[in-house]
């Protein structure tokens, strides 16, 4: 068992054990990972694929290039041919050099921009939530559910939190973002200041947070659990530190949190956007 995956477990166990309630943590890194992140949606599923059979191909294409220089180097150095050839042209050969990589890139070319078209394309959605990047934090706003507003910063250890859930470094928000399981959901996505990138790697999303423009994205989570997600757009001295926690929840759960989070977070209670940029000046 993976050593991640285990701490992970050991935390699931103990939040379980403590009474509180205990979300599986489906998209985070793990130390020494070299692959992405466990797929969470059927886009990133699909990115799996796309990019594990890329790498072999890309494996096969420099292998054979590779052979090729060292035939090269092997065969026709000074020594081992001594008079070189003075053919200058073989139309059969150029023809072919040509041809056979073009072929190569129409086979990547459909796959990849199957997907890049389904990405990109919202399909009818069953709920919106609007990020905005903020130098250095993300607010949310859910306009389908009473149009509440929250921001969400960064916490440095558990004892941050309203109630006791899984802790990560440089992950965890005070307040989670969160959605429904089985649930496709547009997100919104805009910036107040400088260029931010909201990202979730194991739902496959990442979309740029461009001040002045509202930028669209979707995903739909299969699974229930915890998500990380980081700004991926270098954008001043915290960009570290404004990460993106997002919890997907059972339909109850989600209708359970929009009942409390729409009087808790009502918008006349919340001071208005310049006000939020000093607070974060430490
Ligand atoms: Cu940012």
């Amino acid at each position: 068992m993976h050593i991640g995956k285990l701490a992970g477990a050991v935390v699931a166990f103990v939040l379980v054990a403590t009474g509180a309630m205990a979300a599986e943590v489906v998209g985070q890194p793990v130390d020494w990972g070299l692959n992405f992140q466990a797929a969470g949606s059927g886009i990133m599923s699909e990115l799996r694929v796309f990019h594990d059979w890329l790498l072999w191909l890309i494996f096969a294409i420099s292998l054979f290039v590779l052979g090729l220089l060292v035939w090269v180097m092997y065969r026709y150095n000074s020594s081992a041919n001594p008079t070189p050839g003075t053919r200058t042209h073989n139309t059969v050969l150029e023809v072919l050099w040509t041809a056979i990589p073009v072929v190569i890139l129409v086979i990547i070319a459909v796959p990849s921009f199957r997907i890049l078209y389904a990405a990109d394309t919202v399909p009818p959605a069953d709920m919106t939530i609007k990020a905005t990047g903020y130098q250095w934090y993300w607010g949310y706003e859910y306009p389908d559910h009473g149009d509440f507003y929250f921001d969400a910063f960064v916490v440095d250890s558990a004892d941050e939190f309203e109630e006791p859930r899984h802790f990560a470094r440089l992950l965890s928000t005070d307040l989670p973002v969160v959605v429904p399981v089985d649930t496709t959901v547009r997100v919104q996505v805009t910036a107040a200041d400088v260029l931010h990138s909201w990202t979730v790697p194991a739902l496959g999303v990442k979309v740029d947070a461009v001040p002045g423009r509202l930028n669209e994205t979707w995903f739909r989570a299969e699974r229930e659990g915890i998500y990380y997600g980081q700004c991926s757009e270098l954008c001043g001295d915290f960009h570290g530190r404004m990460p993106i926690e997002l919890h997907v929840v059972s339909q109850e759960a989600f209708d359970a949190w929009i009942a409390e989070a729409q009087t808790k977070f009502a918008r006349e209670s919340v001071p208005p956007g310049p006000v939020l940029l000093t607070q974060n000046a430490n």
